[in-house]
């Protein structure tokens, strides 16, 4: 049975209505009718398509609900290049920018310049065809970028349909995908209460909510779009200017944002540009910038892009943000090397895109020379992807009661009595892996992404099997059994059989990468690499004397105490050997000095008595030389060295045609490769 013309035009209806609704609401921001009327009017649609499924299309704004999970992210290619922005920290580099634009297009009146908020969200292309929309996909390294169609297609602001006149046959529409700042609140407040991890800031909140591989999940998100710019074209002429296209966006269907304005000249631009600072707190999204983008397209397309820029666009960015906020607490904690930080624990403010709850204090003589109490209100400064710090404390708020804050004597958590180097401004807990908070750093380091890498054993894990006293040395943790993991708070079986496969895993290292994670004082994931390669072999640098590290690029004299000291412990020492001793293996390490030895990738077999040299002192000197000794004769072997009474192996090599030296023949050929070192 077919459905009845009435239904078909019931649907079509309905169809057309909350389209309407949605341009509204996410265009223009002006809903006409309460939530209530328009949930009535979707499932009315809903109900209508359920019960005619032949009548469902992809594009009904039903199809925003998600999709079954995909198992990875396709890569797509833009039709064409998705471009990043250059920034301007300052007047004079935007000045600077108008004078490339000036002198390049050799004009010397003003410039006009559409100026746009600079939205802190996630780029993303949408390819529409014949006006549907196909493909959407994250903006990548430019070139190519992953396809997100399904979870794009969850996002309310986004037409599933353009509108409108004169829509090319093709075209991607460029954008950005955020969050908006209440929804962005509400969602962190429910993320808190269940419990879970809340998004440090608007952008990270857009990005990990479009980046699901279930659009189930973005389907709840509170996400929104505006376009700003197109990529490919085809099939249609476009408006002469940057101004016009919003207009022509807005026809499409598609929402814009309603803050652009534009400016002719410097004066203009900066003015343009303090008055989006000053709205900046006032508007439902979060803009970290200004974009001023040369208003005529024909000018654009003469001044092209360098490498992933536009030279027509700059995004001015705004300053470090400052905000005041009040010390709930001074807490000190105690670092992987046992270093005391005073942190300062505060009421919880937004500032420069993220939340700021804990600010570190860096040290004694800094937190005297702030004065930081608590109970103070402190201007509190982030900038960028800097970390927070406290810039002041604001001295008219000061309560009488607040007191000067005095660092502890004792470490907090192993109770040994602190220790302060002459010279140096950090104060230390001197047990090392006698303090369980040394422990458990140690181990958090150990498994981190660029040590051992092994997935799952999250901090919260780390905390509770130290503190059980289950781990007290990396080793230990390849000794837990299934039983002990999946008894820990919050493990379910999955998870602990996640661990046991990602222990495992990690057994297979590299060296720089054990190295690195020994968690050395000063050795980092450069240092450890250096040292790989320079000595590739792990019981070289636990024989190596300061002087002898100090020859590693990298290495100077207070890492090669500190490495020496490493290894001069009991301690440490069995460390590794029972973690080597639980499987953890690496391939051998080329070093810098055998790779460009001249009998690199040369097999020698010795056999039988040389007339003047012991067998080990010639495989040393060959060894020097870069040469490999072996025991046995095989079509890889490249000599035999035959002295007196060789036997079984000489006769194979006779059969194989190896070639044969003698102790002779092997000192010459020897010494013309020594002349070549
Ligand atoms: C943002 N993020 O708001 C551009 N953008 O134009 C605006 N980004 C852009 N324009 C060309 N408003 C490349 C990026």
């Amino acid at each position: 049975m077919t459905a009845s013309e009435a239904v078909v035009q019931r649907i079509q209806m309905l169809r057309e209505e909350i389209n309407q609704h949605n341009r509204s609401y996410y265009q223009y921001d002006a809903p006409k009718i309460p939530d209530a009327d328009y949930d009535a009017l979707m499932r009315e649609l809903q109900l209508l398509e359920t019960e005619n499924p032949e009548l469902i299309s992809p594009h009904s704004p039903t199809q925003r609900v998600g999709s079954e999970p995909l198992s990875s992210f396709q890569q797509v290619e833009h039709q064409q290049p998705m471009l990043s922005l250059d920034n301007a920290f300052n007047d004079e580099e935007f000045e600077a920018f108008d004078k490339r634009v000036r002198d390049r297009l050799a004009i010397r009146d003003d410039v006009e310049y559409l100026v746009e908020p600079k939205l802190d969200g996630l780029a993303i292309s949408l390819l529409y065809e014949q006006g549907v929309l196909v493909r959407a996909a994250t903006r990548g390294d430019g070139k190519k970028g992953e396809e997100v169609t399904e979870n794009v297609k969850t996002i309310g602001a986004i037409p599933l349909e353009l509108t409108g006149q004169n829509l090319p046959e093709t075209i991607e529409i460029r954008g950005e995908v955020f969050m908006p700042l209440p929804g962005f609140q509400k969602h962190n407040q429910q993320a808190l209460a269940l419990g879970e991890k809340p998004f440090a800031n608007p952008r990270n909140a857009a990005a990990g909510s479009l980046r699901q591989l279930d659009s189930k999940i973005t389907a709840k998100r509170p996400l929104a779009f505006y376009s700003y710019g197109m990529g490919l074209v085809e099939g249609e002429h476009l408006p002469a200017t940057q101004k016009e296209l919003f207009t022509v966006l807005a026809q499409w269907g598609l929402p814009v944002c309603d803050q652009v304005t534009v400016a002719s000249g410097i004066a203009q631009c900066h003015q343009a540009y303090q008055q989006l600072e000053k709205k900046r707190a006032l508007l439902p999204y979060e803009i970290d910038g200004v974009v001023f983008k040369v208003n005529d397209f024909a000018l654009q397309e003469r001044l092209g892009f360098v490498s992933r820029a536009p030279r027509w666009a700059i995004a001015r960015k705004f300053p470090a943000q400052e905000k005041m906020t009040e010390v709930k607490a001074i807490d000190v904690q105690v670092g992987r090397t046992g270093a005391i930080t005073p942190v300062a624990r505060l009421a919880p403010v937004f500032v420069g895109g993220v939340t700021v709850t804990n600010v570190t204090l860096h040290n004694e003589d800094e937190m005297h020379r702030k004065d930081v109490r608590v109970g103070d209100t402190v201007i509190v400064r982030r900038a960028g992807d800097v970390i927070p710090e406290i810039v002041s404390v604001v001295q008219g708020k000061r309560k009488n009661e607040a007191k000067v804050f005095q660092m502890p004597t004792h470490c907090p958590v192993c109770g040994s009595k602190l220790e302060r180097t002459e010279g140096e401004a950090v104060i230390r807990c001197p047990a090392g892996l006698f303090c369980r908070a040394q422990i458990k750093e140690s181990i958090k380091h150990f498994s981190s992404r660029k040590a051992m890498d092994i997935d799952g054993l999250g901090d919260k894990i780390v905390e509770q099997v130290v503190s059980l006293a289950l781990v007290k040395t990396p080793a230990d943790l390849y000794y837990l059994t299934q039983e002990q993991w999946s008894g820990l708070d919050r493990m379910a079986e999955k998870s602990a059989n996640n661990i046991l496969a990602a222990l495992e895993k990690s057994k297979s290292t590299t060296l720089a990468k054990f190295l690195y994670a020994l968690g050395i004082r000063e050795v980092g994931e450069v240092t450890a690499a250096s040292l790989a390669a320079h000595f590739g072999q792990l019981d070289a640098i636990q024989r190596a004397s300061v002087n002898d590290l100090e020859e590693v690029p990298d290495v100077g004299p207070i890492v090669a105490q500190h490495i020496v000291a490493f290894f001069e412990l009991e301690h440490n020492r069995s460390v590794i050997s029972a973690l080597q001793a639980v499987g953890i293996h690496w391939p051998n390490v080329e070093t810098a000095a055998q790779a460009d030895r001249p009998l690199k990738g040369k097999v020698f077999v010795l056999t039988g008595t040389l007339p003047t040299m012991t067998r080990d002192e010639a495989k040393e000197a060959l060894e020097e030389l870069g040469a490999k000794v072996t025991g046995s004769v095989s079509k890889k072997t490249d000599f035999v060295v035959a002295g007196e009474a060789a036997g079984s192996k000489l006769k194979k090599a006779l059969t194989l045609g190896v070639e044969v030296l003698s102790e002779e023949g092997l000192i010459k050929l020897m010494s013309e490769a020594s002349r070549a070192l």
